[in-house]
Protein backbone atom coordinates (compact mmCIF):
# COMPACT_ATOMS: atom_id res chain seq x y z
CA UNK A 1 0.00 0.00 0.00
CA UNK A 2 1.25 3.34 -0.80
CA UNK A 3 1.68 6.03 1.89
CA UNK A 4 -0.89 8.31 0.33
CA UNK A 5 -3.77 5.59 0.48
CA UNK A 6 -2.52 4.65 4.01
CA UNK A 7 -2.95 8.39 4.65
CA UNK A 8 -6.60 8.39 3.05
CA UNK A 9 -7.81 5.50 4.81
CA UNK A 10 -6.31 5.88 8.34
CA UNK A 11 -8.08 10.10 7.75
CA UNK A 12 -11.33 8.36 6.88
CA UNK A 13 -11.33 6.21 9.60
CA UNK A 14 -10.49 9.22 12.31
CA UNK A 15 -14.14 10.01 11.66
CA UNK A 16 -17.13 10.37 9.68
CA UNK A 17 -16.08 12.62 6.37
CA UNK A 18 -18.63 13.89 3.73
CA UNK A 19 -18.45 12.86 0.15
CA UNK A 20 -17.72 16.53 -0.39
CA UNK A 21 -15.33 17.13 2.32
CA UNK A 22 -13.25 13.87 0.86
CA UNK A 23 -13.45 14.81 -2.25
CA UNK A 24 -11.99 18.63 -1.49
CA UNK A 25 -9.16 16.81 0.09
CA UNK A 26 -8.42 14.14 -2.06
CA UNK A 27 -9.65 14.13 -5.78
CA UNK A 28 -7.25 17.33 -6.02
CA UNK A 29 -3.88 15.42 -4.74
CA UNK A 30 -1.45 14.39 -7.40
CA UNK A 31 -2.91 12.08 -10.07
CA UNK A 32 0.01 10.12 -10.37
CA UNK A 33 -0.78 8.37 -7.15
CA UNK A 34 -4.20 8.67 -7.10
CA UNK A 35 -5.06 7.57 -3.52
CA UNK A 36 -9.31 7.86 -3.72
CA UNK A 37 -9.21 5.89 -7.22
CA UNK A 38 -7.44 3.31 -5.80
CA UNK A 39 -9.26 2.83 -2.84
CA UNK A 40 -12.87 2.83 -4.31
CA UNK A 41 -11.35 0.57 -6.73
CA UNK A 42 -10.08 -1.81 -4.34
CA UNK A 43 -13.13 -1.57 -2.77
CA UNK A 44 -11.34 0.02 0.67
CA UNK A 45 -13.67 2.61 1.34
CA UNK A 46 -17.55 3.19 0.58
CA UNK A 47 -19.60 6.16 -0.35
CA UNK A 48 -23.37 5.71 1.58
CA UNK A 49 -25.87 8.06 1.08
CA UNK A 50 -27.81 9.52 4.00
CA UNK A 51 -31.06 10.98 4.07
CA UNK A 52 -31.36 14.92 3.78
CA UNK A 53 -27.62 15.18 3.52
CA UNK A 54 -24.09 15.08 2.35
CA UNK A 55 -23.33 11.40 1.51
CA UNK A 56 -20.98 10.21 3.74
CA UNK A 57 -17.43 7.92 3.06
CA UNK A 58 -16.42 4.89 5.62
CA UNK A 59 -14.03 2.33 5.49
CA UNK A 60 -15.24 -0.93 3.96
CA UNK A 61 -14.22 -4.46 6.37
CA UNK A 62 -11.16 -4.73 3.84
CA UNK A 63 -10.85 -1.23 4.24
CA UNK A 64 -10.04 -1.62 7.99
CA UNK A 65 -8.29 -4.34 7.29
CA UNK A 66 -5.97 -3.39 4.94
CA UNK A 67 -5.47 -0.09 7.76
CA UNK A 68 -5.04 -2.68 10.36
CA UNK A 69 -2.88 -5.16 8.60
CA UNK A 70 -0.98 -3.01 6.16
CA UNK A 71 -1.62 -5.20 3.00
CA UNK A 72 -4.15 -4.26 0.18
CA UNK A 73 -5.92 -7.71 0.53
CA UNK A 74 -5.20 -10.91 2.41
CA UNK A 75 -5.80 -13.02 -0.51
CA UNK A 76 -4.76 -16.66 -1.38
CA UNK A 77 -5.80 -19.15 -3.75
CA UNK A 78 -5.61 -22.64 -4.04
CA UNK A 79 -5.36 -23.80 -7.25
CA UNK A 80 -4.58 -26.17 -9.70
CA UNK A 81 -2.74 -24.56 -12.67
CA UNK A 82 -4.20 -26.37 -14.95
CA UNK A 83 -7.82 -26.24 -13.77
CA UNK A 84 -10.29 -24.67 -15.94
CA UNK A 85 -12.89 -23.64 -12.68
CA UNK A 86 -9.58 -22.44 -10.83
CA UNK A 87 -8.99 -20.14 -14.24
CA UNK A 88 -12.25 -18.80 -13.79
CA UNK A 89 -11.51 -18.07 -10.01
CA UNK A 90 -7.76 -16.65 -10.94
CA UNK A 91 -9.78 -14.42 -14.12
CA UNK A 92 -11.99 -12.68 -11.50
CA UNK A 93 -9.26 -11.90 -9.53
CA UNK A 94 -7.36 -10.34 -12.04
CA UNK A 95 -10.58 -8.37 -14.05
CA UNK A 96 -10.61 -6.88 -10.03
CA UNK A 97 -7.22 -6.23 -10.12
CA UNK A 98 -6.76 -7.89 -6.53
CA UNK A 99 -3.06 -9.01 -5.86
CA UNK A 100 -2.91 -12.14 -4.01
CA UNK A 101 -0.79 -15.24 -3.57
CA UNK A 102 -1.20 -18.22 -5.40
CA UNK A 103 -0.65 -21.70 -4.02
CA UNK A 104 -0.73 -24.00 -6.87
CA UNK A 105 -1.41 -28.31 -6.15
CA UNK A 106 -1.27 -31.13 -7.55
CA UNK A 107 -4.35 -33.51 -8.51
CA UNK A 108 -3.90 -36.16 -5.58
CA UNK A 109 -1.29 -34.48 -3.36
CA UNK A 110 -3.57 -31.78 -2.75
CA UNK A 111 -6.40 -33.88 -1.19
CA UNK A 112 -4.81 -33.52 2.29
CA UNK A 113 -3.52 -30.18 2.60
CA UNK A 114 -7.16 -28.84 0.75
CA UNK A 115 -9.21 -31.34 3.41
CA UNK A 116 -7.38 -29.64 6.47
CA UNK A 117 -8.00 -26.48 5.68
CA UNK A 118 -12.11 -27.26 3.87
CA UNK A 119 -13.25 -30.38 5.14
CA UNK A 120 -13.59 -31.05 1.37
CA UNK A 121 -10.92 -32.06 -1.60
CA UNK A 122 -12.47 -29.73 -4.80
CA UNK A 123 -10.04 -26.76 -5.46
CA UNK A 124 -10.41 -22.89 -6.26
CA UNK A 125 -10.20 -22.58 -2.48
CA UNK A 126 -9.83 -18.74 -1.68
CA UNK A 127 -8.44 -17.95 1.33
CA UNK A 128 -10.21 -14.30 2.38
CA UNK A 129 -9.19 -12.59 5.38
CA UNK A 130 -8.54 -15.85 7.15
CA UNK A 131 -11.78 -17.41 5.79
CA UNK A 132 -11.85 -20.34 2.95
CA UNK A 133 -14.43 -20.08 0.32
CA UNK A 134 -14.77 -22.93 -1.76
CA UNK A 135 -16.46 -23.02 -5.29
CA UNK A 136 -15.49 -20.72 -8.43
CA UNK A 137 -19.09 -19.24 -7.51
CA UNK A 138 -18.90 -18.77 -4.49
CA UNK A 139 -15.56 -16.83 -5.02
CA UNK A 140 -16.64 -14.97 -7.52
CA UNK A 141 -20.01 -13.55 -5.31
CA UNK A 142 -17.92 -13.13 -2.72
CA UNK A 143 -14.94 -10.70 -4.28
CA UNK A 144 -18.04 -8.95 -5.67
CA UNK A 145 -19.21 -8.21 -2.46
CA UNK A 146 -16.03 -7.08 -0.92
CA UNK A 147 -14.41 -5.49 -3.77
CA UNK A 148 -17.37 -3.87 -5.87
CA UNK A 149 -15.62 -2.22 -8.18
CA UNK A 150 -14.71 -3.50 -11.93
CA UNK A 151 -18.08 -5.20 -11.28
CA UNK A 152 -19.06 -9.31 -12.68
CA UNK A 153 -22.89 -8.96 -11.67
CA UNK A 154 -24.46 -6.98 -14.41
CA UNK A 155 -26.15 -3.95 -12.38
CA UNK A 156 -30.31 -4.37 -13.62
CA UNK A 157 -31.59 -7.26 -11.84
CA UNK A 158 -32.89 -9.33 -15.11
CA UNK A 159 -29.90 -8.79 -16.65
CA UNK A 160 -28.17 -10.32 -13.05
CA UNK A 161 -30.57 -13.17 -12.89
CA UNK A 162 -29.86 -14.22 -16.52
CA UNK A 163 -25.97 -13.94 -16.13
CA UNK A 164 -25.77 -16.28 -13.14
CA UNK A 165 -28.17 -18.39 -14.49
CA UNK A 166 -25.45 -19.22 -17.59
CA UNK A 167 -23.32 -19.07 -14.47
CA UNK A 168 -24.77 -21.75 -12.69
CA UNK A 169 -25.96 -23.91 -15.90
CA UNK A 170 -22.00 -24.26 -17.26
CA UNK A 171 -20.34 -24.60 -13.88
CA UNK A 172 -22.47 -27.67 -13.51
CA UNK A 173 -23.15 -29.43 -16.94
CA UNK A 174 -20.27 -27.87 -19.53
CA UNK A 175 -17.43 -27.70 -16.85
CA UNK A 176 -17.67 -31.49 -16.29
CA UNK A 177 -17.67 -32.57 -19.75
CA UNK A 178 -14.98 -30.35 -20.94
CA UNK A 179 -12.57 -31.69 -18.44
CA UNK A 180 -13.72 -34.97 -19.53
CA UNK A 181 -13.01 -34.90 -22.99
CA UNK A 182 -9.64 -32.82 -21.89
CA UNK A 183 -8.73 -35.59 -19.56
CA UNK A 184 -9.09 -38.41 -21.89
CA UNK A 185 -6.55 -37.09 -23.99
CA UNK A 186 -4.14 -36.34 -21.75
CA UNK A 187 -4.61 -39.33 -19.92
CA UNK A 188 -3.00 -41.19 -23.01
CA UNK A 189 0.43 -39.85 -22.65
CA UNK A 190 2.09 -39.60 -19.21
CA UNK A 191 4.63 -37.76 -19.59
CA UNK A 192 2.47 -35.00 -21.32
CA UNK A 193 0.42 -34.94 -18.32
CA UNK A 194 2.93 -34.41 -16.25
CA UNK A 195 3.97 -31.57 -17.85
CA UNK A 196 0.72 -30.31 -18.32
CA UNK A 197 -0.45 -30.70 -14.68
CA UNK A 198 3.24 -29.83 -13.06
CA UNK A 199 5.49 -27.95 -15.28
CA UNK A 200 5.77 -24.87 -13.48
CA UNK A 201 6.63 -26.37 -9.97
CA UNK A 202 9.97 -27.17 -8.91
CA UNK A 203 11.99 -29.73 -10.42
CA UNK A 204 12.34 -32.04 -7.70
CA UNK A 205 8.33 -32.39 -7.12
CA UNK A 206 7.62 -32.87 -10.99
CA UNK A 207 10.31 -35.86 -10.73
CA UNK A 208 8.64 -37.15 -7.91
CA UNK A 209 5.00 -36.82 -9.04
CA UNK A 210 6.03 -38.28 -13.05
CA UNK A 211 7.28 -41.13 -10.97
CA UNK A 212 3.39 -41.68 -9.12
CA UNK A 213 1.40 -41.01 -12.30
CA UNK A 214 1.42 -44.69 -13.24
CA UNK A 215 -0.83 -44.99 -9.77
CA UNK A 216 -2.28 -41.75 -9.92
CA UNK A 217 -3.43 -41.53 -13.60
CA UNK A 218 -6.11 -44.09 -13.26
CA UNK A 219 -7.76 -42.62 -10.26
CA UNK A 220 -7.43 -39.30 -12.18
CA UNK A 221 -9.22 -40.88 -14.92
CA UNK A 222 -12.29 -42.42 -12.65
CA UNK A 223 -12.73 -38.86 -10.91
CA UNK A 224 -12.98 -36.99 -14.05
CA UNK A 225 -15.16 -39.89 -15.59
CA UNK A 226 -12.81 -41.01 -18.30
CA UNK A 227 -14.49 -44.60 -19.43
CA UNK A 228 -15.35 -44.62 -23.05
CA UNK A 229 -19.58 -43.90 -22.42
CA UNK A 230 -18.74 -40.99 -20.39
CA UNK A 231 -16.80 -39.55 -22.56
CA UNK A 232 -18.97 -39.70 -25.74
CA UNK A 233 -21.58 -38.42 -23.65
CA UNK A 234 -19.47 -35.54 -22.84
CA UNK A 235 -17.69 -35.19 -26.17
CA UNK A 236 -21.55 -34.45 -27.16
CA UNK A 237 -22.27 -32.35 -24.43
CA UNK A 238 -19.29 -30.01 -25.16
CA UNK A 239 -20.62 -29.80 -28.48
CA UNK A 240 -23.87 -28.63 -27.62
CA UNK A 241 -22.07 -26.16 -24.85
CA UNK A 242 -20.06 -24.82 -28.37
CA UNK A 243 -23.28 -24.55 -30.16
CA UNK A 244 -24.94 -23.13 -27.29
CA UNK A 245 -22.73 -20.50 -26.60
CA UNK A 246 -22.54 -18.83 -30.07
CA UNK A 247 -26.27 -18.69 -29.65
CA UNK A 248 -25.75 -16.57 -26.41
CA UNK A 249 -23.57 -14.38 -27.48
CA UNK A 250 -25.52 -11.15 -28.42
CA UNK A 251 -24.64 -8.71 -31.26
CA UNK A 252 -22.48 -6.40 -28.68
CA UNK A 253 -19.93 -9.14 -28.52
CA UNK A 254 -20.93 -10.03 -24.54
CA UNK A 255 -23.55 -13.28 -23.63
CA UNK A 256 -25.47 -10.71 -21.42
CA UNK A 257 -25.68 -6.98 -22.27
CA UNK A 258 -22.39 -5.16 -23.70
CA UNK A 259 -20.02 -5.20 -20.41
CA UNK A 260 -18.44 -8.35 -19.76
CA UNK A 261 -20.36 -10.04 -17.33
CA UNK A 262 -19.97 -13.50 -14.72
CA UNK A 263 -21.73 -14.71 -17.44
CA UNK A 264 -18.66 -14.00 -20.32
CA UNK A 265 -16.13 -15.08 -17.04
CA UNK A 266 -17.83 -18.46 -17.01
CA UNK A 267 -18.01 -19.22 -20.64
CA UNK A 268 -15.02 -18.38 -21.49
CA UNK A 269 -13.24 -19.92 -18.72
CA UNK A 270 -14.80 -23.27 -18.77
CA UNK A 271 -14.25 -23.55 -22.50
CA UNK A 272 -10.69 -22.59 -22.33
CA UNK A 273 -8.92 -25.90 -21.97
CA UNK A 274 -10.17 -26.31 -25.81
CA UNK A 275 -8.79 -23.39 -27.23
CA UNK A 276 -5.08 -22.78 -27.97
CA UNK A 277 -4.60 -20.31 -26.03
CA UNK A 278 -1.74 -17.88 -25.31
CA UNK A 279 -2.38 -16.43 -22.02
CA UNK A 280 0.47 -17.02 -19.44
CA UNK A 281 -2.22 -19.09 -17.06
CA UNK A 282 -4.22 -21.39 -19.98
CA UNK A 283 -1.50 -21.66 -22.38
CA UNK A 284 -0.68 -25.29 -23.09
CA UNK A 285 3.05 -26.41 -22.36
CA UNK A 286 5.30 -25.49 -25.78
CA UNK A 287 5.36 -28.13 -26.77
CA UNK A 288 2.44 -29.99 -28.01
CA UNK A 289 2.40 -33.66 -29.20
CA UNK A 290 0.16 -34.69 -32.29
CA UNK A 291 -2.77 -36.05 -30.61
CA UNK A 292 -3.11 -32.82 -28.79
CA UNK A 293 -2.83 -30.47 -31.73
CA UNK A 294 -5.32 -33.10 -33.26
CA UNK A 295 -7.85 -32.09 -30.23
CA UNK A 296 -7.42 -28.16 -30.91
CA UNK A 297 -8.11 -28.52 -33.88
CA UNK A 298 -11.35 -30.76 -33.93
CA UNK A 299 -12.71 -27.28 -32.36
CA UNK A 300 -10.91 -24.36 -34.04
CA UNK A 301 -12.96 -23.75 -36.32
CA UNK A 302 -15.99 -23.33 -34.24
CA UNK A 303 -16.93 -19.61 -33.58
CA UNK A 304 -17.67 -20.14 -29.63
CA UNK A 305 -14.07 -21.00 -29.77
CA UNK A 306 -12.83 -17.74 -31.76
CA UNK A 307 -15.15 -15.79 -29.16
CA UNK A 308 -12.80 -17.73 -26.33
CA UNK A 309 -10.14 -16.63 -27.93
CA UNK A 310 -11.25 -12.90 -28.56
CA UNK A 311 -12.41 -13.07 -25.02
CA UNK A 312 -8.45 -13.44 -23.84
CA UNK A 313 -7.62 -10.84 -25.93
CA UNK A 314 -9.65 -8.11 -24.99
CA UNK A 315 -10.98 -9.09 -21.29
CA UNK A 316 -8.56 -11.36 -19.62
CA UNK A 317 -6.20 -9.10 -17.57
CA UNK A 318 -2.22 -10.20 -16.91
CA UNK A 319 -2.07 -12.39 -13.86
CA UNK A 320 -2.31 -10.68 -10.40
CA UNK A 321 -1.09 -13.48 -8.42
CA UNK A 322 2.11 -14.24 -7.54
N1 LIG B 1 -18.23 -26.27 -8.99
C1 LIG B 1 -16.85 -26.21 -8.56
C2 LIG B 1 -16.07 -27.28 -9.29
C3 LIG B 1 -14.61 -27.35 -8.86
C4 LIG B 1 -13.94 -28.61 -9.36
O1 LIG B 1 -14.58 -29.48 -9.97
N2 LIG B 1 -12.64 -28.75 -9.07
C5 LIG B 1 -11.89 -29.89 -9.49
C6 LIG B 1 -10.77 -29.48 -10.43
S1 LIG B 1 -11.41 -28.96 -11.98
C7 LIG B 1 -11.20 -30.51 -8.28
O2 LIG B 1 -10.82 -29.81 -7.37
N3 LIG B 1 -11.02 -31.83 -8.28
C8 LIG B 1 -10.27 -32.52 -7.26
C9 LIG B 1 -11.13 -33.09 -6.16
O3 LIG B 1 -12.38 -33.05 -6.25
O4 LIG B 1 -10.53 -33.57 -5.19
C10 LIG B 1 -16.32 -24.79 -8.84
O5 LIG B 1 -17.01 -24.03 -9.53
O6 LIG B 1 -15.27 -24.41 -8.31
Amino acid sequence: MTPLLRELLAWVDDRPRTYRETMDAWRTSCPREPAWEDATGAGLVEVVAQDGGDAIVRLTASGRAALAGGTMSDLELHMFRSSHYNEKARWALDWKGLPHRRVAHLPGPHMRPIHALTGQTQVPVLVMDDRPIVGSDRIVDELERAFPARPLYPADAAARARALDVQRRFDDEVGPAVRTVVFAEWLEDLDYLCEVLARQHPEAERTAYRERLPVLAPLIGQANGVDPESVARAAARVREALDETARLVEPTGQVVGAAFTVADLTVAALLAPLARLQHPDMAPPPSVPERMAEFYARYASHPAIAWVCAQYVTHRPAPCGI
